[in-house]
């Protein structure tokens, strides 16, 4: 049985492939796709979202859009790092498909409470927005939630500031809810996804591919490397958002351990900082764990698969 999962994502270049990913790998099946304001505005990652469907020939999945802002703070964006769409550097096709008129936080609440109890993995790879909504709004879906498993945070590394993590710190509140709701919780931070660095041989392999949706992955890196080299002195790419979908289909490409979890909200230097208490034992009812080292050729080897398997859907 594939693990059922619902992927909310701000697309966003390492979303994009998170999106590939999932759709292209049978260990796991996409059974929504819901949006939220991040990398860009949510009409420009609603949109993204909708044209990587269409590169990836996914047909028959909702996707509806989100939050379109934090739940306490202002908007704020990544253009530095994603360009102004969100997706810059690739053509974009016209989407096909039309969001789902409930909207994400609707949309995960059915999704959730129309499943069986344990059957639907919720995937975050943005801010936290719409899963701290749906969590407040239907509180019935935190029990019935297999697990989350999300891109965000990081013990020993920020991105946004010191000691902070982009999707933590734009909706820092947010994620505090989601981090205190009793749902069994992985957190898939910087500490490991600086470890997902797309390489010239990771590109090397996916160009090798040869069908549309890998020269778009190849598009995507194109842009995504020259901004994080620029911006943040990476001579190669770190691929974010995959590496939490790489762990629902083979949870042995990260080394994770248990360890309470908590999100600063009051810090004058650490807002937004993801706080992981690491003294051994673990308490036994601690519901969260933490990811602190990446299978890197595993990681990538389930990408080149699942793009291979994608290979080029009718236009
Ligand atoms: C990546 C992101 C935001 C800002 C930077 N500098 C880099 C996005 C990615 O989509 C990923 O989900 C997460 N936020 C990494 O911080
Ligand atoms: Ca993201």
């Amino acid at each position: 049985m594939p693990r059922r999962i619902i992927l909310d994502c701000d697309p966003g270049h390492d979303d994009a492939i998170a999106i590939l990913l999932a759709h292209g790998s049978p260990e796991v099946e996409l059974v929504a796709v819901t949006t939220v304001a991040g990398n860009a505005g949510i009409e420009n990652v609603t949109r993204n979202a909708l044209s990587v469907a269409r590169i990836a020939g996914i047909t028959g999945v909702p996707f509806a859009r989100g939050a379109a802002r934090p739940l306490v703070r202002g908007a704020e964006y990544a253009p530095d790092i994603h360009g102004d769409s969100g997706l810059d550097g690739p053509v974009l096709p016209e989407p096909v498909l039309e969001p789902d008129p409930r909207g994400a936080v609707q949309l995960i609440i059915d999704t959730v409470m129309a499943s069986e109890p344990g059957e639907i993995t919720l995937v975050p790879t943005g801010a936290l927005t719409n899963i701290a909504l749906a969590a407040r709004l239907e509180p019935r879906i935190v029990p019935r939630v297999r697990e989350v498993v999300l891109m965000g945070g990081g013990v020993h590394v920020g991105n946004w500031n010191a000691t902070s993590e982009f999707n933590i710190v734009i909706d820092p509140e947010a994620a505090h809810i989601v981090f205190n709701e009793p749902w069994p919780l992985t957190m898939v931070g910087l500490d490991v996804t600086h470890q997902a660095l797309a390489t010239p041989e990771v590109r090397e392999r996916i160009a090798a591919v040869g069908t549309r949706p890998a020269a778009f992955v190849g598009e995507l890196l194109d842009f995504f490397g020259a901004t994080y080299l620029t911006s943040q002195g990476f001579t190669s790419p770190p691929v974010h958002d995959p590496v939490a979908v790489a762990y629902v289909i083979d949870p042995a490409v990260l080394q994770v351990v248990k360890a309470p979890l908590d999100v600063e909200l009051s810090g004058t230097l650490t807002l937004g900082m993801t706080v992981a208490d690491l003294r051994r034992p673990a308490p036994p009812d601690c519901t969260t764990q933490v990811s602190l080292g990446l299978d890197a050729r595993r990681f990538w080897d389930l990408v080149v698969d699942a793009l291979t398997r994608i290979g080029d859907p009718a236009a």
